[in-house]
């Protein structure tokens, strides 16, 4: 057996568009996932956050759920249309109102805060105007976040101004297979550049206003594993993926293999704003990714699916624990020693309650056991690892794949919208209660 630290924070993960549905209530403006997953053949079921796990309604059953669990955070987003319907302008009161109560909620039951501003929900109207491809989006960024602190700013301590922009900027305006589904490589570097700026941006300006707040990156890293001897594709996918989102953090520039291509959207004086002292890193982290050359990817590079006979999840990713360990050391070596945070790690397993009413999920307790593992391996090779957040509290609208896929540690039952934990939901409470992993 082996035990956490005394002051590790265990923690749970959501987001705004995959699980609170409700998008015409409380005076929410269209997001830019409302108007993806309503152009056929975009999501593989068909569906969208319309209803989701309606957790707009039901937030204080989930808040029971996660204090049962014992969690002590709680990693959540602001929808931004639901604050700021057009994305600039008007502040929607309901909306603030709803994320108050939340917090409170949170707080009442001893469950810290963890508010990302960003997962990927951006207002439809500044899509219009050509989203993160604009700068301008950036500024209202800065003031869309500005709102929220001056709001929330006195109970959350703990900010994330966006989550994974990488999958964001790469699947959204490079791949095309995420909102807003551009396949282009101009907007994919432009996006990038204008996220890298509006977390700097956003950084110094709410550090001002409130100095005991503490910011970090959350970034999706896997590491590239090369294939069929493609050199290059590995290198350029580990830059775009890896790196174009943390370079500029720590050091104010981007990797020299993308530099020509980001240049036409950096003015000068950037490079000091994207970098950016932050208080911890968050590491959302899943699997490994190999990569190809592909004259038909308008980035170059295609990602390619886990070869035959590896063992993976239900979304066809490979299972491999000690990338994990690999990764944190990885950072640790390019980035230096500060304090890390898991905000996410799960999998995707095929549940379903059994004639009990009981959810068995045997895949996911064994990945969460033998990733937990590669934790411990690191902190004992010396890595700052300070708490970790499952993915996710609940099953949920998984983006492209629909509700095809559930990566909950509780089952939803999206026609009664019942909620039941599953035996990893009970993996977890015990693994918090004793702090300590079970041989
Ligand atoms: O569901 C997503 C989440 O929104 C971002 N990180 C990866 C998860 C699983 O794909």
């Amino acid at each position: 057996m082996k035990s956490f630290p005394n002051q590790f924070l265990w923690g749970v993960s959501t987001s705004s568009y995959q699980i609170e549905g409700a998008i015409h209530s409380g005076g929410r403006g269209e997001s830019i996932w409302d108007r993806f997953s309503s152009l056929p053949g975009r999501i593989a079921d068909g569906s969208s956050g319309e209803m989701a796990c309606d957790h707009y309604h039901n937030w204080e059953e989930d808040l029971g759920l996660i204090q049962e669990m014992g969690a002590g955070a709680y990693r959540f987003s602001t929808a931004w249309p639901r604050i700021q319907p057009l994305g600039s302008g008007r502040f929607n009161t309901e909306g603030l109102q709803f994320y108050s109560r939340l917090v409170d909620g949170l707080l009442s039951r001893g469950i810290e805060p963890w508010l990302c501003l960003n997962h990927w929900d951006l207002p439809q109207a500044l899509q219009e105007k050509g989203g993160w491809t604009n700068r301008d989006t950036a500024m209202r960024f800065v003031e869309y976040g500005w709102k929220v602190l001056e709001v929330l700013g006195d109970r959350v301590k703990h900010v994330i101004p966006h989550n994974e922009p990488n999958v964001l900027s790469i699947l959204g305006h490079g791949i095309g297979i995420h909102a807003p589904g551009l396949q282009d490589a101009s907007a994919c570097f432009a996006s990038a550049h204008h996220l890298n700026l509006s977390h700097g941006l956003v950084s110094r300006e709410l550090k001002i206003c409130q100095s005991d707040l503490q910011l970090g990156p959350v970034v999706s890293l896997q590491p590239v594993i090369e294939q069929d001897r493609d050199q290059n594709a590995s290198e350029r996918l580990d830059a775009l993926w890896n790196k174009m989102f943390l370079d500029p953090v720590f050091f104010g520039t981007y990797p020299e293999i993308l530099e020509e291509e980001l240049k036409p959207w950096i003015h000068e004086g950037d490079s000091e704003i994207l970098q950016f002292k932050p208080d911890f890193f968050g590491l959302n982290h899943y699997t490994v990714m190999r990569a190809q050359s592909s004259g038909k990817s308008a980035l170059g590079v295609r990602i390619m699916e886990t070869p035959a006979g590896l063992p993976v999840t239900d979304s066809g990713w490979e299972i491999r624990p000690e990338a994990m360990l690999e990764q944190l050391l990885e950072f640790r070596e390019r980035y230096g020693d500060v304090p890390i945070y898991i905000t996410e790690n799960g999998c995707s397993s095929p549940d379903q309650s059994d004639a009990s009413g009981e959810v068995q999920d045997p895949l996911r307790t064994q990945y969460l056991r033998d990733y937990l593992a590669a934790g411990l391996e690191a902190m004992e090779q010396g890595v700052d690892l300070r708490g970790w957040f499952f993915w996710s509290l609940l099953d949920n609208f998984e983006w492209a794949e629909g509700y095809t896929k559930r990566f909950g540690l509780i089952y939803v039952d999206y026609e009664t919208q019942q909620r039941i934990p599953k035996d990893s939901y009970r993996f977890v409470q015990k693994l918090i209660q004793e702090n300590t992993l079970p041989d």
